[in-house]
């Protein structure tokens, strides 16, 4: 039976948690699709942030919307990917933290989704809290509390 005092971790900030931008794949709303098709193959992430100019988040971007986007009635429209800009296919119904987040509502939030994108009071982009550091920090912590 686990058995932990949980309110101190769930109070901790998140800010340590982060992977900064600078380590995040990312692509921006008015590239192709063609290119943003490119940066998620490359990377191998399934899901990756769609930011402004101004590195403001807005939204996310998969492999499977792409291909949702090109896929005709008998065969797979490659040539529209040029065409495409990734605004047009994004969810920008995007769950995000804010720095200022405590470790419980990423908790909270991490079920339902691989990872969170963290921005700050201004609204730009910082990084990335993934399911993984997530679980790493919970596993250390409970590992700690019942030694
Ligand atoms: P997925 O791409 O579906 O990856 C699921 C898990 O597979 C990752 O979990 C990680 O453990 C592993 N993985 C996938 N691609 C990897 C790679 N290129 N290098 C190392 N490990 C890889 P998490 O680390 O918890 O990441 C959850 C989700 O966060 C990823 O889902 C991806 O959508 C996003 N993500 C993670 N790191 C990222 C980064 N540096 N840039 C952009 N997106 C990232």
């Amino acid at each position: 039976m686990i058995s932990v005092n949980n309110r101190a971790l769930l109070d901790m900030p998140i800010s340590e948690f982060i992977i900064s931008s600078e380590k995040v794949a990312h692509v921006q709303s008015g590239n192709s699709a063609e290119h943003a098709l490119l940066v998620l193959t490359k990377t191998g992430y399934s899901s990756i942030p769609v930011l402004d100019m101004k590195y403001r988040l807005q939204g996310l971007l998969s492999t499977k919307m792409i291909t949702e986007a090109i896929l005709g009635l008998e065969r797979i429209e490659y040539e529209k990917l040029s065409d495409i800009r990734v605004e047009e296919v994004m969810d920008p119904a995007v769950v995000y933290l804010k720095l200022s987040d405590t470790f419980q509502r990423a908790l909270d939030l991490v079920i339902n989704h691989a990872f969170l994108c963290v921005v700050d009071e201004d609204g730009t982009f910082v990084g990335i809290m993934t399911r993984r550091i997530i679980l790493k920090q919970l596993k250390k912590y409970i590992y700690q509390h019942n030694a």
